[in-house]
């Protein structure tokens, strides 16, 4: 059983990921952060940029989210999500399949590390508080070097899927769970 706080943290999770606000995580949101990660980076509708982006979303959403659809009407509501990340994170060798997908496409110039700019366009895209961006960027930054590195990044998702309890630094990885 989850925990009340990871519950509630998975379940604001659900609803950063439901950016249509249908209620559902479906193939629609996958298709919003496509396109919306490829204006940030000043891509038309229909570019190369544009279409590898659809590709690394329609991949995230094939192979994780509609993981956990189960009752198989083509889209995750907030109950089969919790229970879908409760199963996978019982593993206590979990890791992360699409931990690459998602850092590749957060660093937006491909450098290999996140900056603060990279993670502020991140919660913009995710429609998160944008003002809080820095402080967030400051906790995950756990060596304050003044960028996430992937390892950084890495182990601030995984926390955020897998703590069950407050005070975690990777509970804050999307933004304010309160
Ligand atoms: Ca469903
Ligand atoms: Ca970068
Ligand atoms: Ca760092």
């Amino acid at each position: 059983m989850l925990s009340e706080y990871h519950r509630k943290k998975l379940l604001h999770h659900f609803y950063c990921l439901d950016i249509d606000n249908s209620g559902f995580i479906g193939k629609e949101d996958a298709e919003i952060f496509a396109l919306r990660f490829a204006k940030i980076r000043n891509a038309e509708l229909g570019s190369e940029i544009h279409k590898d982006l659809l590709l690394k979303w329609l991949y995230i959403w094939e192979n994780f989210w509609s993981k956990a659809d189960l009752d198989g009407d083509g889209k995750v509501s907030p109950e089969e999500f919790c229970q879908g990340i409760e199963k996978a994170v019982a593993n206590p060798d979990y890791n992360d399949p699409l931990i690459e997908t998602v850092f590749d496409i957060f660093d937006l110039d491909g450098d290999g590390h996140i900056s603060q700019q990279e993670h502020r366009l991140f919660f913009s895209v995710f429609d998160l508080d944008a003002e809080k961006s820095a402080f967030v960027f400051s906790k995950l930054d756990i060596d304050q070097d003044g960028i996430l590195s992937k390892k950084e990044f890495v182990s601030a998702k995984r926390e955020f899927l897998t703590e069950k309890e407050p005070g975690a630094v990777g509970n804050w990885f999307w933004g304010s769970v309160e």
